[in-house]
């Protein structure tokens, strides 16, 4: 029986009771209450007040610690997202609830137009989405979600239902967002890369001219601090990108804005090979992804890496360069199990050193150079610290021999989470709360971290699926 309805028929004041206790006591209560709250049916929304729809990474991230508490649950998340796939393979970055009023969130279906604009690309006519994407964390949550209770995912047939629109997804970011001709595939808007308004941004989007300020209403000023959020002048380039991807039926190629993010494709790296293991649990050849997998990350170190700073940078496809901004983004790598013992040494230091001050100078990981010309410690994706990226690099540390750190980044994500009511962002500085508090993936990474005993390290030469904390053991 799902774990959650077992809670709930002991349901007490809050929804969930538990017996005997979970790890990490009455933390693991309150952020399964967060996921309780913000559970909607079929998925589970990042914040009720400024997301209330379905979010395609936030869904990855959630299911992967839904299935501490509900496996079931964590199931039908990936399922309702995926549900919602264009036929031309993506995964649409917002699945819409057509029980939320249209002024709730901007832009709402209305802009994105998904069933008529969308229709040659193949977009679903009884369902509403946006036209772009997020990262694929979604084949290593599916991953992870089987694990966690293998005997529900053969029973409800899990794996074999999601593993084709899995490798379609694949299929689509490996053969059509390849812009650059070189291997990796590019975000063609910032909103793709889901760190919005990092300064990676700032170069390549200064080419596009902003839609006009007064030709949309910004939905997330209701509920965030403007000096928080992103400026009109960066909004109307959100804008304009994304209409313009639209009046073009969603076409591939041809935008103004490609970019060759590190954390996308190294996350589309690690769902690689976690694909590669669902392929071999389904008994399938496994082979070849893994082989792709560290394709992309050949990529990934021949287009990316900068020695001399010792970290990724995004390249601009078509200014033909790389970014020199130093974003959390060109850290996350480090989750690949493949990579070179130099280049994740380098990659180490760079995080412990004075850019990031892990261990040192910051409460958490800030998302952007703490001595570049553009940090601010509050501004979105300009510098604070984001728990999802946070549980990345931890993953990372263990997967290259660094547990003392790892349990640092740990346990700072776990006071973090409490102290801040399950905060969206928080200053890298002083912990303090930023954007939405009850939000979905905090409470969701939090439950994970809680799931893990401290000091352990993964095999760098494992699979880089991190499922080290399942209970089934490594079978594939
Ligand atoms: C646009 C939902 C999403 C996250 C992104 C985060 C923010 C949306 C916004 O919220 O983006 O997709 O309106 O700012 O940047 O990472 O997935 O939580």
């Amino acid at each position: 029986m799902d774990r959650t309805a077992q809670l709930t028929a002991r349901s007490t004041e809050c929804g969930i009771a538990y017996d005997p206790p979970p790890p990490g006591g009455s933390l693991h209560l309150r952020a399964a209450q967060v996921l309780q709250a913000n559970w909607t049916g079929g998925s589970t929304v990042p914040s009720r007040s400024l997301y209330p729809h379905q979010w395609s990474w936030d869904s990855a991230f959630i299911a992967i610690g839904l299935r501490h508490v509900s496996p079931l649950r964590a199931q039908t998340e990936l399922e309702t997202l995926l549900g919602a796939q264009w036929a031309d393979g993506r995964v649409p970055h917002i699945v819409f609830n057509p029980s939320v009023p249209l002024d709730a969130y901007f832009p709402s279906p209305d802009f994105w137009r998904s069933s008529t604009a969308g229709r040659a690309a193949g977009a679903p006519r009884t369902v509403q989405t946006s036209g772009i994407v997020q990262p694929p964390v979604h084949a290593l949550a599916a991953w992870l979600v089987h694990r966690s209770d293998p005997v529900l995912s053969h029973a409800r047939g899990f794996l074999p239902r999601v593993y084709p629109r899995l490798a379609a997804w694949h299929r689509y970011l490996l053969h059509r967002r390849d812009l650059g001709g070189g291997g990796l595939a590019s975000v063609v808007h910032p909103w793709e890369q889901g760190m919005d308004n990092s300064p990676c941004w700032d170069a390549p989007l200064a080419r596009i001219t902003p839609a006009p300020a007064r030709s949309f209403r910004r939905a997330d000023l209701d509920h965030g601090a403007p000096e928080d959020r992103p400026t009109d002048l960066d909004y109307g380039r959100y804008v304009r990108l994304a209409a313009d991807y639209r009046d073009g039926g969603y076409a591939d190629g041809e935008g103004e804005f490609a970019v060759e993010d590190p954390a996308f494709n190294a996350l589309l790296a690690a769902s690689e090979h976690a694909l590669a293991r669902i392929a071999a649990e389904l008994g399938a050849a496994a082979s070849a992804r893994h082989a792709r997998a560290e394709r992309l990350t050949g990529a990934i170190l021949d287009r990316l890496w900068d020695p001399a700073r010792g970290m990724f940078f995004c390249r601009d496809v078509r200014g033909g360069g790389l970014v020199p901004e130093r974003g959390v983004s060109g850290l996350v790598p480090l989750l690949l199990p493949g990579l070179p013992r130099e280049i994740s040494g380098a990659l180490v230091r760079t995080l412990s050193g004075p850019h990031f001050g892990l261990g040192a100078t910051t409460a958490l990981v800030p998302s952007y150079d703490l001595l570049g010309e553009a940090f601010d410690p509050h501004r979105y994706w300009r510098g604070p610290a984001w728990f999802n990226t946070a549980w990345l690099l931890e993953r990372g540390l263990r997967t290259h021999g660094e547990p003392a750190r790892a349990d640092v980044l740990r346990e700072a994500v776990l006071s973090l989470a409490d102290r801040t009511d399950f905060a969206e962002y928080v200053d890298p500085y002083t912990g303090e709360a930023c954007g939405a508090t009850g939000f979905g993936w905090t409470a969701a990474l939090t439950l994970d971290l809680l799931h893990e005993a401290p000091g352990h390290t993964v095999s760098p030469a494992g699979p880089g699926t991190f499922d080290r904390s399942d209970k089934g053991g490594d079978r594939a």
